[in-house]
């Protein structure tokens, strides 16, 4: 995140860490229910496959689904801090990426992480690990409403490393039309995206929060409205952070996990 500033984990307590097999930060994630951690499908690509890769694989199957190699924590405020009494450790017994998942134009960039610890069970209710809730299908907040982006990546955009310790930074919505246009990012945004940035231009998600929540609060509750996927840059003036549009997935999601479509708890 750049810009916005240090936060405890339990302002952010669905805040998932992706670690890859060497302990490193792959990307983040929110859970959504105990057992299901939502991420993007970006995550997942390139990084493990060159054995596998070969013209007869299509897009999906070029997507590293060795699940072994991965690690999700919750409850953590800082990736780089082991064993602390707040984090709760899972593998990940089932990794779903969306089939439409484009890589070139990250179009549908979501994927679902069904996570299990070594007892075989899933997130447990804590102060700092709880689930966030999905808005109705479709539902769309009005221009400018102001949400917050979390994560553990870099704190700008040529940053060598990355943040390690949580953060949070406040972004407004922007209409459709607004990133639409030809000084931002024009016909790269879908119907699947959503923009979001913050009015200086001075707070964004950036490389490293990958996966990560975009959270808006209606009625007293925080729902998830985006998946952190892409941008040009970070904190770059028009260029917004760009986020997969979560409640355009309701049913993806309902179908790929057995959750009811409402989620306000
Ligand atoms: C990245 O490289 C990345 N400013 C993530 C988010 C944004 C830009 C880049 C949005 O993972």
């Amino acid at each position: 995140i750049v810009g916005g500033s240090f936060t405890p984990i339990e302002s952010q307590p669905w805040v998932a860490a992706i670690l890859n097999r060497r302990g490193d930060l792959l990307c983040g994630g929110s859970l959504i229910a105990p057992c299901w951690v939502l991420t993007a499908a970006h995550c997942f690509e390139g990084n493990f496959t060159s054995s596998l890769k070969c013209d007869s694989l299509n897009k999906a199957e070029m997507l590293d689904q060795n699940t072994s190699h991965f690690t999700v924590y919750l409850g953590k405020k800082a990736t780089n801090e082991t064993n602390t009494s707040k984090e709760q450790k899972f593998m990940v017994e089932k990794m779903i990426i969306n089939r439409r998942y484009n890589s070139t134009n990250y179009n549908h960039d979501i994927a679902l992480l069904k996570i299990k610890n070594k007892d075989g069970e899933c997130a447990v209710k804590t102060a700092a690990t709880r689930t966030v809730c999905l808005p109705p299908f479709r539902t769309q907040l009005p221009d400018s409403y102001q949400c917050s982006v979390a994560g553990y990546g870099r704190e700008n955009e040529h940053a060598w490393t990355y943040s390690n310790v949580l953060k949070e930074g406040r972004v407004n919505l922007l209409s459709q039309s607004e990133c639409r246009k030809k000084n931002f990012y024009g016909d790269s945004i879908t119907g699947n995206m959503l923009c979001a940035a913050n009015p200086n231009w001075s707070t964004d998600s950036c490389k490293g929060d990958s996966g990560g929540p975009l959270v808006c609060e209606v009625g007293g509750r925080m729902f998830l409205f985006g998946v952190v996927s892409w941008g040009d840059g970070c904190a770059q003036k028009n260029k917004p952070g760009v986020y997969t549009r979560v409640t355009n997935y309701n049913k993806w999601i309902a179908k790929n996990t057995g959750l009811p479509q409402y989620t306000a708890g």
